[in-house]
């Protein structure tokens, strides 16, 4: 055996795997020199036999044409595992499942309750979640110092260089109303879903921050039965199951009279509280350019994460917040 025939082989070997085209051929061709009983292969085994001298030349020669053919093998066979290949597209075979992700539970949820709201006429909004002292407290009738604002631990923002305004995280989705009514007349029938932020210690019924959604309808001759229409078709549909309502009678500064409403599904048979409301306050009127003495009005603000809770029975409201993809998973 000589070198020549190893460099014979390269040169053969190399020139018909140029015209090769297909994944099949190319098979073929590892067969003939890289097989079992292939050209090189056989030139490999015959090494053993050889002069020492002979072995030393032909030995590498050999070993690096086998690792150049196995290259250049593989890097055919990446051209041709394109889906135009035709020899590695297989149409019945199943294919490979996408994963996609999942919204979140709360997403979910305010989605829901969009729905509904949006079927019953009313427009969703957009607020901002960093807010002024002025629209989260003052124009909803708790002025500086007034004993309601210690209702809303508050996170304070660093108050920028030469600013009037005190900054905070929003407490509530309630100061919307007073940005809303400024820039809009009645009348009007809107929600407001969003995040709000509270200084609070955490629980199992408590954030720091969560969601709510917070309903505004403003007209002539609004009234508290229109609020309890409204609310009992939204929570029949929200909850799709019969219920019981209680109204008792509560206290925010914004609404006069202030009213907090609990629920009974038939099914669990235990009140639950789930949200604030009442008839807008006239000083907020005021406080948005509104004449009182023309007007009423309704809004509530209710609880995304706690009805979220209650109607997928998820027990502790921080696993919204854990990023746990067992519970996100389960959502679609
Ligand atoms: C308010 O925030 C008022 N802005 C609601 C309102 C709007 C009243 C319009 C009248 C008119 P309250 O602090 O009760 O009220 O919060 C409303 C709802 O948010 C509660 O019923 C509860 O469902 C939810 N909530 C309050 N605090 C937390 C918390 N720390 N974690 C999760 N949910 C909370």
């Amino acid at each position: 055996m000589e070198k020549t025939s190893v460099e014979g082989v390269r040169k053969s070997s190399f020139e018909e795997l140029t015209g090769i085209k297909d994944a099949k051929h190319l098979e073929r061709f590892r067969v003939k020199y890289l097989g079992r009983n292939g050209v090189l292969t056989a030139i490999l085994r015959s090494l053993k036999d050889l002069p020492l001298a002979e072995r030393r030349t032909l030995g590498p020669a050999a070993n690096s044409l086998r690792n150049e053919l196995e290259k250049r093998i593989k890097e055919k066979l990446s051209e041709f595992s394109s889906v135009s290949a035709g020899d590695f597209f297989d149409a019945s075979r199943p294919g490979k499942k996408v994963k996609i992700g999942h919204p979140h539970p709360l997403a979910v949820v305010e989605r829901e309750m969009r729905e509904i709201f949006e079927s019953l006429g009313f427009a969703t909004v957009d607020g901002p979640e960093i807010e002024t002292d002025y629209y989260n407290f003052d124009a909803l009738n708790i002025p500086p110092d007034h004993p309601a604002r210690d209702m809303w631990d508050t996170f304070w923002l660093k108050e920028p260089k030469n600013s009037k305004a005190k900054f905070l995280l929003r407490t509530h989705t309630s100061p919307m109303q007073v940005r809303f009514m400024e820039s809009h007349q009645p009348p009007f029938q809107i929600i407001v879903p969003g995040r709000v932020f509270r200084y609070e210690a955490t629980d199992v019924s408590h954030e720091i921050n969560f969601y709510q959604l917070e309903g505004l309808m403003v007209g002539k001759g609004v009234s508290l039965a229109n609020f309890k229409a409204v609310i009992e078709e939204f929570f029949k549909r929200f909850f799709n199951k019969p219920a019981d309502f209680r109204y008792r009678p509560s206290y925010f500064p914004f609404v006069e009279p202030g009213l907090e409403v609990d629920i009974k599904l038939k099914t669990e048979n235990k009140w639950l509280e789930v949200m604030g409301a009442g008839m807008v306050h006239p000083r907020v009127f005021e406080a948005a350019g509104y004449n009182p003495r023309e007007l009423t009005g309704f809004a509530f603000g209710m609880g995304v994460d706690r009805l979220a809770m209650i109607k997928y029975k998820i027990p502790d409201i921080r696993l919204f917040y854990a990023g746990d993809l067992r519970l996100t998973t389960q959502f679609k």
